[in-house]
C-alpha cells in the first residue's frame, strides 16, 4: 500500500526516511505560515519593496511563489459534466447477491463500503447555474476492498445517441454555440434542436430531457441509472445481465418550469446549497440501490437491443430487486481536492462485475481515462486522495510527472528473480483472484467481418418514446409538450422545428399537433420510421406525479414573518414542521429583529426580497393585520404568495393576511389552507389540478 500523506524526508545514500529532527524542529508549529518549502513567512501583508514607496523587489521569493500559485489554480472544466456537486458517504449491502456476482461488495449483507457521488449538469460551464433544463449526472466511486468501482450513471434512464461516435457531434450541439459563446446551459437554441431532428434516435431521451425529470427540485429527489447493460459474474464464472438504479428516499421530485426559470436568479447554487445543507444538518440523503436482472434468453425475448442505450426494460416487465442503501453523510472538505479532481470512468471495475458490448459503453471505456490525462495533466492522477483506492495497490507502474509514491527497492519490472523473502521482487498476478473478462461464446451477430453498423433492432426509434408518453399523467405530458413548444420556440432556423415535430408525429399523433399549434406553425407530414413503432405497454413507475411520496421530510418550508406575529402560533407551526421532518427558514422583512406579539424580538433566516418563495417546497404567512397592509404595497411579498401559488405549492396563512392572498390574485383552492393540520398535509403535495387554470400549457 502507498503511504501518500508523510511529510518525511527522504535521504542518504540507502534512502532511508528521516524524521526531521533536533533543536530547530519545533520552531515552527501548526500555526506558522510558511512558503510551500516550509520556510516560515514573516509578513503576508506587504511584498518587499526598495524604501518605502520604491519599486517592488525581484528577490521577493514570498509574493512571487504565492502569485505563481495562484496563476495555476484552475485546472480544466470537464467538456462535460464541469457542474458539480459532491459528497463522501456509504453504500450498504442489504440483500445479498452471491448467487450472481462474486463482487466483494455485494456478498456480505450489513458491509459498508466508502463511496465518493458527484452530480451534475451536463451542458454548462462549472460556474453555471444549478436548474437549467438538463440531465444530471450521477456518478459514484464505491472504494471496495477489491479495488475502485465507478457506476457512472445519469439521472435518465436511457441516453441520446446509440453509438460513441456521435457524443462529440451531440455535446458540440448542445454546448453554447460555437461562434457566439451562447446560451449557456441551455438546450434551447438552434445547434441543439437541429442535431437532434436529424438523429431521430434521440427521440427517447429527448421524451425524457423535455419531461419534469430534467428539473430535478433537489440532487436528494433524483433517481439514478447506470443506463447501460452490465454483467454480473458469478463465482462459476456464469454471467448475469444487469441494470442499475438508484432510488432516492424522499421519492422523486422536480420543480414546475417558471419555479426553475426563477431559481436560476433566485439561487445559482440552490442544488448545490441544498445538498450542502441537508449533510451539515445530520438530514443524510439516502439512495436504494436497485438492479434488474436477466438473462440472454430473456433480452433475446424483448422486442428492443438490451445493447441499445435508447431503451429501458420497464420494471413491471422486469421488476428492481432491492440490494442496498447509498448514504451521504459527509460533506467535501475541499472543493477543488476532492468534487474537482475525483475523476470517474467507467472501466473501473471489480471482479464479478463486466462490460456489455453496448456500443456507446464500448467508447466511454476510453474516453473517461484519457479525458483526465488532459485535466488532471499526469498519468499519475490515480494517487490523488480522491481518486486512489482504499485497499492495498502495488505494481510496475513508476515515475511520471508528479509522482507521489517513493517506490522502494530495484524491481520495476517483471518477471524478475530478486529476493522473494524480503518481498524485494515486488507484486505479482493472482489467477484466482485477479480480475477475468468475462468469456463468452460469441455468436455470429457478435463477431465476424469488421462493419460500420448498427444491430438491427437499433432502428426503432419511437416505440419506447410513446411508452413513456403513454405512461405520464395529462400534467405531465402537458409539461412535456410545453418544454418542446419553449425549446423550439427559441430555434431561429426555421426549418428546424417542422423537422422536429415531424419525429414527434411518430410518438404520438396529438402530442405532434399540440407542438405544432403551441408554436403556431403549420402540421408537417411525420417523418418515415426505419421501423414501425410497437404498441408497447405503458410503465406507471415512469411517471413522478403518480409516484410522489405525500412527505415533508427533507423539505424547506418558507415563513413569512414581520413585527405583530403571533409568538404563540409561530412556536407552534415552527414545532410541527421540524416535527415532520422539514426544515423552517423565517423571512422577514427585516433579518435582523423582527418583534413578535409577545415582545420577543427574533432574527430571521432570510429576508422577504432575498429569499423569494421558489426557495421553499410550501409557504406559510404568518402576518397580522398591521404587517399585512405593509405588505400590501411590497412587491416582493405579492410576488412571494403569487409564485408560490403559480408553482403550485401549499400555502397557509393566518386570518389576517388574507388580503394579501387576494391581492396576489390567489384563488382559494384545497392546497391554500389555514395553519393547522391541513397545512401540513397540503404542505407535502403539490397541487397540479391547478396549473391549467393558471398558465396556458400545450
Ligand atoms: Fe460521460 N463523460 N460520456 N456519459 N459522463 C464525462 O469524463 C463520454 C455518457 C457521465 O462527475 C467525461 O471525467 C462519452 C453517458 C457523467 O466527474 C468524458 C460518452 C452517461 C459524467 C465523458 C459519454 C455519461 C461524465 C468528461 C459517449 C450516462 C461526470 C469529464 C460514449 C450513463 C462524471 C470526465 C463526474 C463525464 C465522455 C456518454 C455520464 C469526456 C465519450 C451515456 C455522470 O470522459
Amino acid at each position: 500500500m502507498t503511504d501518500r500523506t508523510t511529510y518525511e524526508t527522504r535521504r542518504g545514500e540507502g534512502g532511508e526516511t528521516h524524521q526531521v529532527t533536533g533543536a530547530s524542529a519545533g520552531k515552527q508549529g501548526h500555526g506558522t505560515l510558511t512558503s510551500n518549502q516550509g520556510i516560515p513567512v514573516s509578513d503576508n501583508q506587504n511584498s518587499l519593496k526598495s524604501g518605502r514607496r520604491g519599486p517592488t523587489l525581484l528577490e521577493d521569493f514570498v509574493l512571487r511563489e504565492k502569485i505563481f500559485h495562484f496563476d495555476h489554480e484552475r485546472i480544466p472544466e470537464r467538456i462535460v459534466h464541469a457542474r458539480g456537486s459532491a459528497a463522501h458517504g456509504y453504500f450498504e449491502l442489504t440483500h445479498s447477491l452471491s448467487d450472481v456476482t462474486s463482487a466483494d461488495l455485494f456478498q456480505r449483507v450489513g458491509d459498508k463500503v466508502p463511496v465518493f457521488v458527484r452530480f451534475s449538469t451536463v451542458a454548462g460551464g462549472a460556474g453555471s447555474v444549478d436548474t437549467p433544463r438538463d440531465v444530471r449526472g450521477f456518478a459514484v466511486k464505491f472504494y471496495t476492498r477489491e479495488g475502485n468501482w465507478d457506476l457512472v450513471g445519469n439521472n435518465i434512464p436511457v441516453f441520446f445517441i446509440q453509438d460513441a461516435i456521435k457524443f462529440p457531434d451531440l455535446i458540440h450541439a448542445v454546448k453554447m454555440e460555437a461562434d457566439r459563446a451562447f446560451p449557456q446551459a441551455a438546450s434551447a437554441h438552434g445547434t441543439f434542436w437541429d442535431f437532434v431532428s436529424l438523429m431521430p434516435e434521440t427521440t427517447h431521451m429527448l421524451m425524457w430531457a423535455m419531461s419534469d425529470r430534467a428539473i430535478p427540485r433537489s440532487l436528494r429527489t433524483m433517481q439514478g441509472f447506470g443506463i447501460h447493460t452490465f454483467r454480473f459474474v458469478n463465482s462459476e464464472g456464469k454471467s448475469t445481465f444487469v441494470k442499475f438504479h438508484w432510488t432516492p428516499k424522499l421519492g422523486v421530485q422536480s420543480t414546475v418550469w417558471d419555479e426553475a426559470l426563477k431559481l436560476q436568479s433566485a439561487d445559482n447554487d440552490f442544488h448545490r446549497r441544498d445538498l450542502w445543507e441537508a449533510i451539515a444538518s445530520g438530514n443524510f440523503p439516502e439512495w436504494e440501490l436497485g438492479v434488474q436482472l436477466f438473462d440472454e434468453e430473456f433480452a433475446a425475448s424483448l422486442p428492443y437491443d438490451v445493447l441499445d442505450a435508447t431503451k429501458i426494460i420497464p420494471e413491471e416487465l422486469l421488476p428492481v430487486k432491492p440490494v442496498g442503501r447509498l448514504v451521504l453523510d459527509r460533506n467535501p472538505d475541499n472543493f477543488f481536492a476532492e468534487t474537482e479532481q475525483v475523476a470517474y470512468c467507467p472501466a473501473n471495475i471489480v471482479p464479478g462485475i463486466d462490460f456489455t458490448n453496448d456500443p456507446l459503453l464500448q467508447g466511454r471505456l476510453f474516453s473517461y481515462l484519457d479525458t483526465q490525462k488532459s485535466r488532471l495533466g499526469t498519468a499519475n492522477f490515480h494517487q490523488l486522495p480522491i481518486n486512489a483506492p482504499k485497499c492495498p495497490m502495488h505494481n510496475f507502474q513508476r515515475d511520471g510527472m508528479m509522482q507521489m509514491v517513493v517506490p522502494k527497492g530495484r524491481a520495476n519490472y517483471e518477471p524478475n528473480s530478486l529476493d522473494q523473502a524480503n518481498e524485494e521482487s515486488g507484486p505479482r498476478e493472482c489467477p484466482a483472484t485477479g480480475f477475468r473478462s468475462f468469456e463468452r461464446q460469441t455468436g455470429k451477430e457478435e463477431q465476424g467481418d469488421k462493419l460500420r453498423v448498427r444491430a438491427e433492432l437499433f432502428a426503432d426509434h419511437y416505440s419506447q418514446a410513446r411508452l413513456f408518453w403513454k405512461s405520464l399523467t395529462a400534467s405531465e405530458q402537458a409539461h412535456v409538450a410545453s418544454a418542446f413548444v419553449f425549446e423550439l420556440s427559441k430555434v431561429e432556423f426555421q426549418h428546424v422545428p417542422p423537422r422536429m415535430i415531424a419525429n414527434l408525429l411518430n410518438v404520438d399523433k396529438r402530442l405532434g399537433e399540440r407542438v405544432a399549434e403551441g408554436l403556431g406553425i403549420d402540421l408537417p407530414d411525420a417523418n418515415p420510421c426505419a421501423r414501425e413503432p410497437l404498441e408497447l405497454e405503458p410503465s406507471p413507475a415512469l411517471s413522478i406525479q403518480k409516484n410522489m411520496l405525500e412527505t415533508l421530510e427533507g423539505r424547506k418550508i418558507g415563513i413569512l414573518i414581520a413585527d405583530g406575529t403571533d409568538a404563540a402560533m409561530l412556536d407552534q407551526v415552527t414545532a410541527a414542521v421540524r416535527a415532520a421532518g422539514a426544515t423552517a427558514f423565517l423571512v422577514a422583512p427585516k433579518v435582523g429583529s423582527v418583534k413578535l406579539s409577545s415582545g420577543e424580538a427574533i432574527a430571521a433566516d432570510g429576508q422577504l426580497a432575498g429569499s423569494p418563495s421558489v426557495l421553499f417546497d410550501a409557504l406559510a404567512i404568518l402576518l397580522d393585520e398591521k404587517a399585512t397592509k405593509k405588505m400590501l404595497s411590497e412587491a416582493a411579498a405579492i410576488q412571494w404568495v403569487m409564485d408560490g401559488f403559480g408553482h403550485l405549492k401549499a400555502i397557509g396563512h393566518t386570518q389576517a393576511s388574507l388580503p394579501l392572498l387576494q391581492k396576489a390574485g390567489i384563488e382559494p383552492d384545497e392546497g391554500i389552507t389555514g395553519l393547522d393540520a391541513h397545512f401540513l398535509k397540503a404542505a407535502a403535495k403539490r397541487f397540479w389540478e391547478r396549473e391549467p387554470k393558471l398558465r396556458s400549457l400545450a
